[in-house]
């Protein structure tokens, strides 16, 4: 049996700290109309918006233990926070999530910006799914989101859109590493999908994990998680989304082309150059790294669903 959490009841505390924007502009939208019985209100609104985040269950679970809440908040990679794996936990604290909005354009009818209430607003599931590194360990995480198509189609992409391109937010003042002598990557951290990949049921925007507010350093407020990939397609604290024709620029493969593809599908059979890629170290529960080694699976054990996708391409070029 894998190991299961519950979601918790909302403590008063997190409702408080977690969702204190929701409150600031609730009440500031809502001063105006008049006072302290609104207050109360934005209070109830917050709280309901973190148990939204109980969402219901998804499907698609792998049925394997999951990676411990703290590991997963605490062993991450978010250079905008610098490139230590603990950089993100500790140096997250400034960044303000709230509030936010994400703009979506280039080739849809309706191009604009949706606010993350609204988002929140969509049908949220909670998906266990499986996230490997390219740099060869693994976790598996309880995220909650909603399918990244459900937001798509409301920007109605028109015949001519081929791909979406992602880009995270750039701000100095709340994110240390992008601010300082050394700049480890060119911001705004950019990602990119092909249509088809988008759109798939697999693909999710993240806006919680573990029953909980996305922490800011799992990419807070809203953040992609495309399973079969890895991880460094997952980009953190998306501010727009853009529908191409041309194939997007992403981040690490403009860095370097021959270690990063732009497809970074799973698969054990093309190695890093540096490295291999056939096996992949669990985070968390067996004792200390590298005592918890398994063999990753093509498509990261998505291949059922996905394969079909890449139909009659070579894997070993289009890496
Ligand atoms: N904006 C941004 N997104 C990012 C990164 C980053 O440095 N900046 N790192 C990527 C990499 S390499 C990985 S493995 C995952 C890690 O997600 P996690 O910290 O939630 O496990 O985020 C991806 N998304
Ligand atoms: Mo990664």
């Amino acid at each position: 049996m894998p190991r299961r959490y519950r979601p918790l009841p909302i403590p008063g505390s997190e409702i408080t700290s977690e969702n204190a924007y929701f409150k600031r502009r609730d009440l500031l939208r809502l001063t105006a109309a008049g006072g302290v019985t609104l207050a109360a209100t934005s209070i109830a609104m917050a709280a309901q918006d973190l148990a939204a985040l109980a969402a219901k269950p998804g499907g698609f679970d792998p049925g394997e233990e999951l990676t411990p809440e703290l590991d997963v908040t605490s062993y991450n990679n978010f250079y905008e926070f610098g490139t230590g794996k603990a950089d993100p936990a500790a140096k997250a604290g400034d960044f303000k999530p709230r509030p936010w909005s994400v703009m979506i354009d280039g080739l849809v009818n309706k191009p604009g910006e949706v606010d993350l209430e609204d988002m929140l607003a969509l049908e949220l599931e909670e998906r266990i799914y499986r996230m490997r590194c390219v740099e060869a360990w693994s976790m598996v995480i309880p995220w909650i989101g909603f399918p990244l198509s459900a937001l798509i189609a409301k920007a109605e992409p028109l015949g001519s859109a081929k791909y979406v391109a992602f880009e995270t937010v750039v701000r100095p003042e709340e994110m240390p590493g992008q601010r300082g002598a050394f700049q480890p990557l060119p911001w705004p951290y950019v990602e990119g999908l092909r249509l088809d990949e988008a759109l798939h049921p697999l693909t999710i925007l993240s806006v919680g994990l573990y029953g909980k507010v996305l922490p800011n350093q799992n990419g807070a407020p809203v953040r992609l998680v495309v399973p079969w990939k890895y991880g460094f397609k997952g980009i953190k604290s998306i501010v727009r989304i853009t529908l191409t024709e041309e194939q997007p620029i992403s981040t690490w493969n403009k860095l370097a082309p021959n270690e990063y593809g732009f497809y970074a599908n799973v698969n054990p059979e093309v190695d890093h150059p540096r490295w291999s890629q056939a096996n992949e170290n669990r985070i968390g529960g067996g004792g200390f790294f590298g005592s918890n080694k398994r063999p990753t699976l093509p498509f990261n054990g998505y291949g059922e669903e996905v394969a079909a996708l890449y139909d009659g391409m070579d894997l070993r070029t289009n890496f």
